[in-house]
C-alpha cells in the first residue's frame, strides 16, 4: 500500500468516479518546506532566508547570517576574540560550507578543518586530558593535541546483474602528543551536515516522532527505529546519531567545542542569532515533478522500503519561530536512530544510540548536493561519493532495501538515483 503509483491510481479512480471524467486530477506541487520553500536550484540553493520571514526575523536571520560567517581569533583582538586555544575550525561557515556539507579530503595533518572526531571511553566518559572531541588545530605557540590522518580503502563490490562499483571506507591514523592514540579510546569521524530547514525539524511535535519509533519491531517489519533522549530526558534530533536536543544547544556546543569560543567569551545573544540563522533557512524546491524516470524513482524510493526510514512527509507544531510553526513538509526522516549494519557502524554509543545506531538524514535538497560543493560527499563520514555509494552501504534494518536496489535493473538504479536528484 505504500508505491507511490498504487496511491496515484486510487486517486485518479476516486476523481473519475465522483466527476465522471478520466483526466488525473491536477497534482499541487509537494512543496519541500512547506511555506519555507525557496525557489532556487543553484550553487547558493542551501543559503537562502526562508520566504515567509517577516520584516523582524529577516533582520534577524541576517544577523544570524553575519554571525554564522564570523571568523574567530585568538584573544586578545577587537572584533571576534576567543578562538581556541584548542579548536577545529575558526567559522561556522568554514565547515558548513555554503550552508551544506564539508569536504572529506584524505591525508596526513588537519582533517581539512571540515570533520571532526568524536572520542570517548568504553564507559562513554571522557578521554583523559583530551575530552570528547579531538581538536586538530590550535592558535600560534600551542600544539594541537591530536593529529589525524585520513586514508581511504577501496571495498570492490558488484550489482545483481554483475556490473562492479567499488566503495571506498575510511582508515585513520590517530596521534596523541606524538603516540598512537590508546586501542581502547572508541573513536567515530562525522562530516558537517547542511543547516537548512533545520527549524522545521525542530517544530515536529515530539509526540509525533516518539508515535513512529518501533523499538522492538512490534510490526514486524524489519525497521525498529529508536528515539533518542539525551541530557535530562530530552529528545535527540541534531548531530548524526541525534545526540543534540535543540540547534541553540547544537550552536553553543559548536562555538565551545568545534572553535573554542566558550560561554564567557561570547554574548548569549549572537549564540541564539546563529541558532536563529539555522532555524531559517529555507529549504530548496523540488524539480522534475513532471519527469517519468523520477516519477518511477519516486515508485521504486517507496517500493524498495527507503520511505520507511526516510519519512516523506511531516508536520510541525507550534514553535518560537513562526515561520516554522504549522507548516507541513517532505524532509524524508523519521529522526529516529536506526541500526544500519557492522560496516557504517562507529562502535561509539552516544547518549542511548548505541554503536552502529545512526539518525535518518533528511533528503530533502540532496540532489543539489554536487551543484552546492563539487567533491562533497554522504553518509556521516564522507565515506559516500555518489548517491548509489551512499545506498550500496546500508545494511542493519535497512539490508533488504539495499538489496532492492542493489538487484534491481540498471534502468531501476537510474530512476531511484533520478528521483533523489530531484530532491
Ligand atoms: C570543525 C567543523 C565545524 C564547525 C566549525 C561547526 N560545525 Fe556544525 N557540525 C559539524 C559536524 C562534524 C557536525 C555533525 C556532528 C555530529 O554528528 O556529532 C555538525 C552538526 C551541526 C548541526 C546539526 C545539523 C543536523 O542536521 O543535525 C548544526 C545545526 C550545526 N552543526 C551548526 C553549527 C554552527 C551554528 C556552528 C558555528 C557556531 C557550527 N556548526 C560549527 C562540523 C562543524
Ligand atoms: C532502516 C532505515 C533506512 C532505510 C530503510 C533506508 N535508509 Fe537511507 N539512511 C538511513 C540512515 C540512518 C542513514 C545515515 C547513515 C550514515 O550516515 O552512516 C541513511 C543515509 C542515506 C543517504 C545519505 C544521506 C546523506 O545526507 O548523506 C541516502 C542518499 C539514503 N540514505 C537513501 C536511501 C535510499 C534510496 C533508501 C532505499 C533504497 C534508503 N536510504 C533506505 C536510514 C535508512
Ligand atoms: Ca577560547
Ligand atoms: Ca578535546
Ligand atoms: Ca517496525
Amino acid at each position: 500500500m505504500r508505491s507511490a503509483a498504487r496511491l496515484r491510481t486510487v486517486v485518479a479512480l476516486a476523481a473519475a468516479v465522483s466527476a465522471g471524467a478520466c483526466a488525473e486530477p491536477e497534482q499541487a506541487a509537494p512543496r519541500a518546506g512547506g511555506d519555507t520553500t525557496v525557489d532556487v536550484r543553484t550553487t547558493e540553493a542551501y543559503s537562502m532566508p526562508a520566504p515567509n520571514l517577516d520584516a523582524e526575523a529577516f533582520e534577524r536571520h541576517r544577523a544570524g547570517d553575519a554571525a554564522f560567517e564570523a571568523v574567530f581569533v585568538a584573544a586578545p583582538a577587537d572584533v571576534n576574540p576567543g578562538l581556541g586555544p584548542m579548536f577545529n575550525n575558526t567559522a561556522c561557515a568554514r565547515c558548513h560550507l555554503r550552508d551544506g556539507r564539508g569536504m572529506p579530503v584524505a591525508g596526513p595533518g588537519p582533517l581539512r578543518s571540515h570533520l571532526l572526531v568524536r572520542v570517548s571511553m568504553a564507559d562513554g566518559g571522557d578521554v583523559p586530558g583530551v575530552g570528547r572531541q579531538l581538536q586538530d588545530q590550535a592558535v600560534f605557540g600551542v600544539e594541537p593535541e591530536a593529529v589525524v590522518d585520513l586514508g581511504w580503502v577501496d571495498v570492490p563490490g558488484t550489482y545483481g546483474d554483475g556490473a562492479p562499483f567499488t566503495l571506498r571506507r575510511p582508515s585513520m591514523a590517530i596521534t596523541l602528543a606524538g603516540a598512537p592514540l590508546p586501542a581502547d579510546v572508541q573513536t567515530s569521524l562525522r562530516q558537517p551536515p547542511p543547516v537548512f530547514g533545520l527549524g522545521l525539524l525542530e517544530a515536529i511535535p515530539e509526540d509525533a516522532i516518539v508515535a513512529a519509533a518501533d523499538p522492538a519491531d512490534a510490526d514486524g517489519d524489519g525497521i525498529s527505529g529508536r528515539v533518542n533522549r539525551v541530557a535530562d530526558g530530552a529528545l535527540g534530533r541534531f548531530g548524526h546519531k541525534a545526540n543534540t536536543a535543540t540547534l541553540v544547544l547544537q550552536a553553543a556546543a559548536a562555538y565551545a567545542n568545534d572553535m573554542g569560543v566558550t560561554a564567557d567569551e561570547i554574548d548569549p545573544a549572537i549564540v541564539e542569532d546563529t541558532a536563529f540563522y539555522t532555524q531559517t533557512l529555507g529549504v530548496p524546491a523540488r524539480t522534475g515533478l513532471d519527469d517519468a524516470d523520477v516519477q518511477r524513482g519516486e515508485d521504486l524510493f517507496a517500493s524498495h522500503g527507503c520511505a520507511s526510514c526516510h519519512t516523506e512527509t511531516q508536520a510541525s507544531g507550534d514553535h518560537p519561530v513562526a515561520a516554522v510553526a504549522h507548516q507541513t513538509f517532505h524532509p524524508y526522516t523519521d529522526l529516529l536512530l536506526h541500526d544500519l549494519g557492522e560496516d557504517l557502524a562507529d562502535g561509539r554509543p552516544d547518549f542511548e544510540a548505541d554503536g552502529r545506531e545512526w539518525r535518518t538524514p533528511p533528503l530533502w535538497g540532496i540532489g543539489l548536493t554536487h551543484t552546492v560543493l563539487a567533491g562533497s560527499a554522504f553518509l556521516h563520514d564522507g565515506r559516500a561519493r555518489t548517491l548509489e555509494e551512499a545506498i550500496l552501504w546500508h545494511g542493519g534494518e535497512a539490508e533488504a532495501a539495499r538489496e532492492a536496489f542493489r538487484t534491481s535493473s540498471a534502468g531501476d538504479r537510474a530512476a531511484l538515483i533520478a528521483f533523489l536528484r530531484s530532491l
